[in-house]
């Protein structure tokens, strides 16, 4: 009951998720509570639970390794309504985590069957339908340059959008309010969006290449549907959500509108949830959620920044999964970096992940000595270093951008 051996699981008919579990009970008693909270048990047995139930749906936890705190669990496909990620997380990321028997918990990884994976529509446009709206060919692509406008918040609509307009001069290809700019009185959200599109034209008719722009749309589901078509009557090409404060249902809800405007997933919260060692969830699986709801690009971590990051090896493993295909009928999500970065970071980045990644600078390009557009020089003239792998203090010496950025924050 609530235990199985290797073999006896299919992973074809389960999901398996992995987690790390410590405390003072013996492991099989942790491990079969959490197979029987997180699927038909409770803490004492109960008369309706019959064989039938037993033996169609109990999750069974396996592979218990006590050594190294780690269970897996497989839960029967049959447990989950077919495309509902919050029912989903009810169950694999819900009570179990907060049961009094184990100390600690927390979940390490998610594998899904093909035929669960495929209940979900996942990202519209995805790594290629970005690389292909920015003219990046698919047999050569470059990692994506984007800032968000700094200061964070403060800057009126016309100062908003003249520093996208500097960014984008420089050479990068996105631009991206930050997560706490929505529709404050300095900076209303409607004004901001039509200065900065003026901006994306004129832009686009100087130098005839096409950039993005994601509107933080974050608010109430009502509103940040009302500011979705706002973006797109607007001729807007991109929108920015806070996916985990505003939910993954309020997520997957404008994803489901299908306007035609690829969805930047910025991860504000998750550390809430990721951080602690043992306790909580860790950004693959979220990671992986948030690609089956439909998420664009999404924030996996800056590997080399000013934010906390599992180690190296473990922080690159989001990267991967979100760049894995085939997985399912879904396309790939755009694995972005962001958070402390700037142009010395790139070379380290792309070799990390490669070249299917988006790197933001806000500060580490809006705070170049000379100003936001040698910022976005700088940030293009890492990248070009990189794809030549050429040193960046070679690369340097003839592009004055560069060398002013490295000097400052080193590389
Ligand atoms: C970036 C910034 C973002 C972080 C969040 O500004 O503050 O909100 O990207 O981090 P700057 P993460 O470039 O000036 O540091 O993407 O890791 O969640």
């Amino acid at each position: 009951m609530y235990l199985a051996r290797d073999d006896e699981i299919d992973p074809k008919t389960n999901i398996i998720a992995e987690y790390k579990v410590k405390g003072t009970e013996t492991f099989e008693r942790m491990a079969k509570e959490t197979a029987a909270e997180s699927s038909v048990g409770t803490w004492t047995t109960v008369d309706y639970l019959d064989d039938d139930i037993m033996s169609s749906l109990a999750a069974r936890a396996f592979a218990l390794d006590e050594k190294n705190h780690m269970m897996k669990v497989a839960y029967p496909i049959k447990l989950f309504e077919k495309g509902n990620i919050p029912q989903f997380m009810s169950l694999v990321l819900g009570n179990i985590l907060g049961m009094s028997v184990v100390d600690s918990m927390r979940v390490v990884d998610v594998h899904f069957p093909e035929a669960y994976l495929n209940e979900f529509k996942g990202p519209a446009f995805g790594i290629h339908g970005i690389h292909k709206y920015l003219g990046i060919p698919k047999d050569d692509p470059r990692a994506i340059l984007g800032t968000i406008i700094k200061p964070k918040l403060g800057l009126n609509p016309q100062q908003h959008a003249e520093a996208a307009y500097r960014a984008w001069k420089g050479g990068i290809d996105y631009v991206k309010d930050d997560e706490p700019q929505t529709d404050q009185e300095f900076c209303r959200f409607e004004p901001r969006v039509l200065e900065t599109l003026n901006k994306v034209d004129k832009i686009e008719t100087e130098t005839g290449r096409k950039v993005l722009y994601s509107p933080n749309i974050t608010a109430t589901l009502p509103e940040m549907e009302k500011r979705a078509r706002f973006v797109q009557e607007s001729g807007g090409n991109m929108l920015m959500i806070d996916v985990l404060t505003v939910g993954f249902a309020a997520t997957e809800y404008i994803r489901d509108l299908d306007l035609g405007l690829p969805i930047h997933g910025h991860r504000a919260l998750h550390a809430a949830m990721t951080r602690h060692p043992d306790q909580g969830v860790m950004m693959i699986v979220l990671g992986k959620l948030l690609r089956m709801i439909g998420v664009d690009s999404l924030h996996t971590g800056g590997l080399h920044g000013k934010m906390h990051d599992d180690e190296l090896s473990t922080a690159i493993k989001i990267y991967k999964a979100m760049q894995k295909e085939p997985w399912g009928n879904l396309k790939p999500t755009l694995p972005v970096a962001s958070g402390g970065l700037h142009p010395g970071s790139i070379p380290k980045i792309v070799n990390d992940v490669g070249m299917s990644v988006l790197i933001n600078a806000g500060g580490g390009l809006h705070g170049h000595p000379d100003g936001s557009v040698a910022g976005g020089k700088a940030m293009k003239q890492a990248l070009d270093a990189a794809k030549a792998k050429i040193p960046l203090d070679v690369y340097a010496k003839d592009h004055p951008e560069l060398a002013k950025a490295i000097e400052l924050w080193g590389f």
